[in-house]
């Protein structure tokens, strides 16, 4: 066993002692992705057999993909695979004044505008998604990237094919082996041309997502992730995208765990709010930091892993990845569209919010059906929500609602989780969230607490909302305020 002052502790001299011979068995792995087969026969790469895609056989998509399928994508069996392709360069179009604005701002604070840049992206925003290859659905690619809903207890085989740079696909909170899990430095990346079925078995139900984990904030901000959800092993399952179904967890706040009780909830609609954030500069800036998948990383030399001079993230010509400030915010692909005049169309240095209502502009878009609240009396609505951003997202709704699970672990519904407990959460109370948090909450029609649903958009008194208010990630609270978004809730 190594001593720890002997790799990668002392950083007075070289990174790490040893011959040039040890830091490379030791650190290779953590640096430069494995080719196809087993080249270095340490048991690390590809099954042998698989079949190799060709590195930029897909041309990019410049379309209004946005959509998820409506149908279910699974396979009812004990075991489904998924087809996944990392990466996908997609041109969306968003809102007009958002283009507007991204552009008075990249001539303030970059010097060009989007018409000097040229083609697709004078009038169209360039995101990285995780691609899908779904029979009856054929080659496809989405913003959210397509998600992936499977059963407790399933064996899932998800064949990753790369066919640009290098990347891999991290499974947040299903914790596989290290092999399967998709983190580069404990295991490795998917070298372009390459492939690799990773494989896990889901052991809880709830809410999760994956995404890739290369160079993670420029790769999971350009939009390479997707939802993924883990139905309980109950008949029906897995469930179609949108509801009904059956979620673990419970109700009854007030009583503890009851390993003979109900710790299921059967939902009439299942919503999905994905909070999403961008940095225009980031998507649209030619010589920002959008200059390649490796920005701000070490170059890739087997013969010379420990090589001094090859990070990339003083270059003055490029952007540095700290410094992000959103000016592009959406739920679950649909734009917030902050309007051309006025104050609601923000300040990136806090003077004002970005905000607006997401059903405005955004009436043609196929997912507002999957993200706003139409609800009928009686019916109990579900809605996931995953703190896809990079701020630190409040969420607030207009009635009473219950926190039945966070992060994917239902509250005091399996033995597990026998201490911790469902809550209530009041009309107006804030749920407060920093990325990668997942939340499961529970409309009950039946129990929206006492009084009038609240309205938080004074401007506009006939209408319901909930809030999704960012705050930015370093700044917080109060004085980092960047965005306020609303939710449509429609009450019967
Ligand atoms: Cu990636």
């Amino acid at each position: 066993m190594a001593d720890y002052q002997e790799f990668g502790v002392d950083r007075q001299g070289s990174f790490m002692h040893g011959t040039e011979e040890e830091q490379r068995v030791h650190n290779y792995k953590h640096i430069c992705p494995p080719t196809n087969g087993d080249p270095n026969g340490d048991g690390i790469g590809s099954e042998p057999g698989t079949p190799n895609p060709d590195p930029e056989a897909f041309t990019i998509i410049d379309d209004m993909q946005v959509r998820f399928p409506t149908s279910p994508i699974f396979s009812p069996g004990n075991t489904v695979t998924f087809i996944r392709d990392v990466y996908r360069e997609i041109h969306i179009p968003i809102p007009a004044s958002v283009l507007e604005r991204v552009n008075e701002r990249l001539t303030a604070e970059v010097g060009k505008n989007l018409e000097d840049q040229g083609g697709d992206k004078t009038n169209r925003l360039e995101m990285w998604v995780i691609g899908a290859n779904i029979p009856g659905f054929g080659d496809i690619a989405t913003y959210p990237s397509q998600l992936i809903r499977v059963r407790q207890g399933q064996y899932v085989r998800a064949t990753a094919n790369n066919h640009h740079g290098s990347h891999t696909i991290h499974w947040h909170g299903i914790e596989p082996t290290s092999m399967n899990d998709g983190v580069g430095k404990h295991s490795f990346e998917i070298a372009q041309g390459d492939d690799f079925i990773y494989q896990w078995v889901p052991h809880q139900a709830g809410t999760f997502f994956f995404h890739c984990h290369k160079n993670t904030v420029l790769h999971f901000e350009m939009g390479m992730f997707a939802l993924l959800i883990v139905d309980p092993d109950v008949p029906g399952a897995p469930f179609a995208t949108g509801g009904p179904g059956v979620v673990a967890g419970r109700l009854d706040v007030d009583n503890g765990f009851d390993p003979n009780g109900v710790n299921f909830i059967n939902y009439h609609q299942e919503k999905i709010w994905v909070a999403d954030d961008m940095d225009s500069r980031w998507h649209f800036n030619e010589n920002g930091a959008n200059e390649g998948h490796d920005h701000n990383m070490q170059d890739c030399d087997k013969a010379a892993p420990m090589a001094a001079g090859t990070f990339y993230q003083f270059n003055p010509n490029r952007m540095n990845l700290n410094l992000f400030k959103p000016d592009i915010f959406a739920v679950t692909g649909v734009f917030l569209d902050y309007g051309n005049t006025g104050p609601q169309r923000g300040d990136v240095e806090f003077g004002n919010p970005f905000q607006g209502n997401i059903a405005i502009g955004n009436a043609g878009n196929p997912n507002l059906g999957l993200v706003q609240v139409n609800a009928l009396a009686g019916q109990k609505i579900l809605i996931r929500f995953l703190n896809a951003s990079y701020s630190i997202v409040d969420l607030r709704l207009p009635v009473d609602c219950f926190v039945i699970a966070m992060g994917g672990i239902p509250l005091g519904a399996t033995d597990k989780t026998k201490y911790s407990r469902p809550y209530r959460l009041p009309k107006g109370s804030a749920l407060s969230s920093i990325s990668a948090r997942r939340f499961e909450l529970m409309i009950d029609m039946d129990d929206l607490g006492t009084g009038a649903p609240l309205v938080f958009d004074p401007s506009n008194p006939t209408f319901i909302h909930a809030t999704l208010t960012y705050y930015d990630w370093i700044k917080g609270r109060p004085g980092g305020k960047r965005a306020i978004v609303r939710i449509p809730i429609n009450l019967p």
